[in-house]
This record gives C-alpha cells, structure tokens and sequence, in this order.
C-alpha cells in the first residue's frame, strides 16, 4: 500500500503542529507507524490522500453513526450555510434540538449546548459543585472524560496510551479534590464515600466506558452507584459522550435502565460538527446562568450549522429505531467471526461488545477495569492493527479506544473485515511462533 502522501504530510505536520495531530492519540504513537491523512468518506469508507480506501471502524470516534457523508445531514448543512456560519444570538434550531431531547430523554428537562464532549463534562463538574456546594468528585480509573484538568488523573484513551493518564499541569490542588476508583468496584466507591463524608460533590462515570476499549457493567455496579449517591445526596454524572444516541436513541440510560443526574453528550449530537451539551432535571439545570449562578458560556455554543446537523441525524435516529437492531447485527456478526477465527488459535484474547461498541484485547483474564485492560499485550495489539490497516481495515489506533460501527457497513464489509481478520491472525500465529519465540 502506497502511503508516500500521508508520510510527506506528516513530515510536513510535525514541523507546524505539534507531534503532526490536533489530538494526540491520532499519531499512531502507541501502534508505531504513519498516520494517515484523510481526504474524504463516503459511507464506511474513508480514503486517504495517496488515494487507497480503508473500511471505517473508528467513524470519526463515534460520531458517524449513519456513515460518513450521509446525504440527508449534508443537504441540511448546504440549505442553512448559505444563511451565515454563526450568529452569536439564539435560533429556532437549538430550540428544536433542545425540545427533541428533552421530550424523548425523561430525566432531561433542560439541556444545554456547548461545543465538545469535554467543555460538556468540565461544566457539568461545575454545576455539580456550584449546586451541592461541595469540592470533591469521584472519577473511575480509564475513564476519559475529556481534558479538563480534574479529569486527567488516571485519563483513559489518548492519555494512557501515551503513556500520560496524569499529565503535567494540572495542579496539586486541582487534583486533589478528584477521587480515584475502580470501574466495577461498587466497595471501592463506598469506601471513598465514607472517607470523604459530605464533601463528594459528584461521581462522574462512562456508564460503559469507552476510553480503555469497550468495557461492560457487571451485575449491580451501576445500580449501587445509583442508591449510594441517593442516599449520600451526590450528583450521579453520566457522561455519554461515546454512547449518547448510540447504543439506542436513549443511550446507556435507556439500555441498562438506570438514570443519572446529569448526562453529558457529544459526538453523534453533532453529527461530526463540533457539538457537546448537558443536561438534567430542571432544579439542577436552572443552577445555569442566566437563571443561576453557576457561570457557563460560548460564543458558537448552539452554532446553527452544527445544530442542523445534529437535528437532521437525530429525527432520523428517532423514526428509525431499527438502525439500532441492524448496528447491534452487524457488531455481533464481527463479535462472532472473530471469536471463531481466535478460539482455536494460541493468542490470549477477549471480546468485549455492547450494541455498535467492541473491542479487542489480547490477554486472559476479562477485561473489567482499568488494570485488566491495560494487562493486554501491546505487542499482538499492535501487530494486529498493523495486519489489519495493510488489508484496508481502519481501527483505532490503541487499545484503549473502542472500535465504533456506522449503519453503513454493509455485510460484504464486514466479511472482508474477517477475511481480514483471518489473514492477519495467521500472520501473527507464524510470526509469534517464529521469531519471537
Ligand atoms: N478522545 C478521542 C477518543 N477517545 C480521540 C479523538 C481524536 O483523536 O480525534
């Protein structure tokens, strides 16, 4: 596969940006090798600048739940462009979009936009605080909740996988009013309540996390969550930037059944614009400014080109429950064809998956938590990634990052995923007990 272009680009990238990206975990650093620049997608396809195509299983991290360039979002976007980029004042749009969630979301009374998945989770902290009146909140190890400095203690995606899941810069006394559990590890949490009694202003958690693969809630995890901030009046913070309008049009709220206090989302609410938003009920929502105290603002938050899009893709989602059967078929058909290409062969492996979300890890035991997932071995995962790129199969660049399904994919992509697969794990198979052994 020729890759001169994107190399050339890289080059050129390292001298102006810094490490070539705009976001870390896009260098491939933990993977090795050249990342590619993208020209276009189509589809679940994405095509990179030396003109070679590679089936999708990142979709922009989430975002591009009906594929890329998906016609009915991009005609909405060509009709409204036309009428300015940005206004600074409010629109009927935003209303739209606020009303559609709020009338499907039953512990969304208010919700408000903002501009990413991070600027959502850092004000919901905010309100959490500024509402309780108390410091301190709880996060779970590998848990990424963006890169706000209260949750770069133990970050998840990008941050471990380089090797920075405390990073530089965030202050002693920042970091100190951040308490660290364990996902899946309901004691733990209790533990830390009674330590830090009345002074937990929240517990913010991927309800299935994301950010360290695709990790599942055992029995009973979330629910104790649920009673233990009720009882100890804690904000509970969902925060569903990955599975907001993903796993079904009601998240993983909907899915597992339980509800939080806050809920945080990004990604498919935007349909691939820059689009975050929060919200809960309305006693803790009108905490907001203008009806409360607690600052908070943007001057593109409920950008009119980015509410189009999200309202275009989510009335779509809503009259359309089926995309979230087909989604769950397609990732199941991936979940069963890779167990059968590996349950016969010698590398250690688990499947984690949940509706359009899966990921692979190469160990033993089941991947649970933060320390069960990074026991995986980086080496298989590695050559794996790489096995699969050079047969035209896009994954994400780490572990530590689930592999997200588009509705496009159709099921000739998938088989040529496995035939893929298959190859790839031969490979591994003769080098692993070639060379290495
Ligand atoms: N934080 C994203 C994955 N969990 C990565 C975003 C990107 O690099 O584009």
């Amino acid at each position: 596969m020729n890759t001169q272009k994107s190399k050339h680009l890289f080059e050129k990238a390292n001298q102006f940006i810094p490490g070539g990206v705009n976001s870390p975990v896009r260098a491939f650093k933990s993977v090795g090798g050249i990342p590619l620049f993208i020209k276009k997608a189509k589809g679940a396809y994405l095509y990179d600048e030396d003109g070679n195509r590679y089936i999708d299983y990142i979709a922009s991290w989430g975002p591009m739940i009906m594929g890329h360039a998906y016609e009915p979002v991009v005609e909405a976007i060509q009709q409204k462009v036309i009428d300015s980029t940005s206004f600074g004042a409010p629109t009927e749009l935003e209303v739209q979009l606020a009303q559609l969630i709020c009338e499907s979301i039953p512990n969304i009374d208010r919700i408000r936009m903002v501009n990413s998945g991070t600027e959502a989770t850092m004000s919901a902290i905010r309100l959490a605080r500024g509402f309780t009146g108390k410091n301190k909140i709880v996060k779970f190890a590998g848990c990424y909740h963006g890169h706000g400095d209260s949750f770069l203690i133990k970050a998840g995606s990008g941050a471990v996988t380089l090797g920075y899941p405390d990073s530089p810069g965030v202050t002693p006394g920042t970091a100190q009013d951040t308490l660290l559990a364990e996902y899946n590890d309901l004691q733990g949490v209790q533990k830390l309540v009674e330590a830090n009694q009345g002074e937990i202003a929240a517990v913010i958690i991927e309800p299935i996390p994301g950010n360290m693969g695709c990790i599942l809630p055992q029995e009973g995890f979330l629910e104790g969550l649920r009673q233990l901030c009720n009882r100890e009046n804690i904000i509970l913070i969902f925060d569903e930037v990955m599975t907001g309008f993903r796993l079904g049009f009601g998240g993983a709220q909907q899915t597992l059944g339980i509800e939080a206090d806050i809920v945080t989302y990004g990604k498919v609410i935007g349909a691939g614009m820059p689009v975050g938003a929060y919200g809960g009920k309305e006693e803790i929502m009108d905490f907001i400014a203008p009806t409360g105290p607690v600052y908070q603002a943007g001057t593109l938050s409920g950008n009119p080109i980015a509410m189009i899009a999200g309202l275009t893709l989510l009335q779509y989602l809503k009259t359309h429950p089926e995309v979230y059967l087909q989604l769950d078929q397609k990732c199941e058909a991936i979940e069963i064809g890779l167990k059968d290409l590996l349950e016969s062969k010698p590398l250690p492996y688990q499947i984690n998956r949940i509706g359009s979300m899966i990921s692979l890890h190469f160990t033993a035991s089941p991947v649970v938590d933060f320390n069960t997932a990074a026991n995986g071995n980086n080496q298989y995962f590695k050559d794996f990634f790489h096995g699969m790129l050079k047969r035209g199969i896009y994954l994400p660049p780490s572990a530590f990052e689930s592999w997200f399904l588009s509705n496009a994919l159709s099921l000739s992509d998938i088989d040529q995923t496995l035939a893929a697969a298959k190859e790839t794990i031969l490979e591994m198979e003769t080098f692993a007990f070639g060379s290495r052994h």
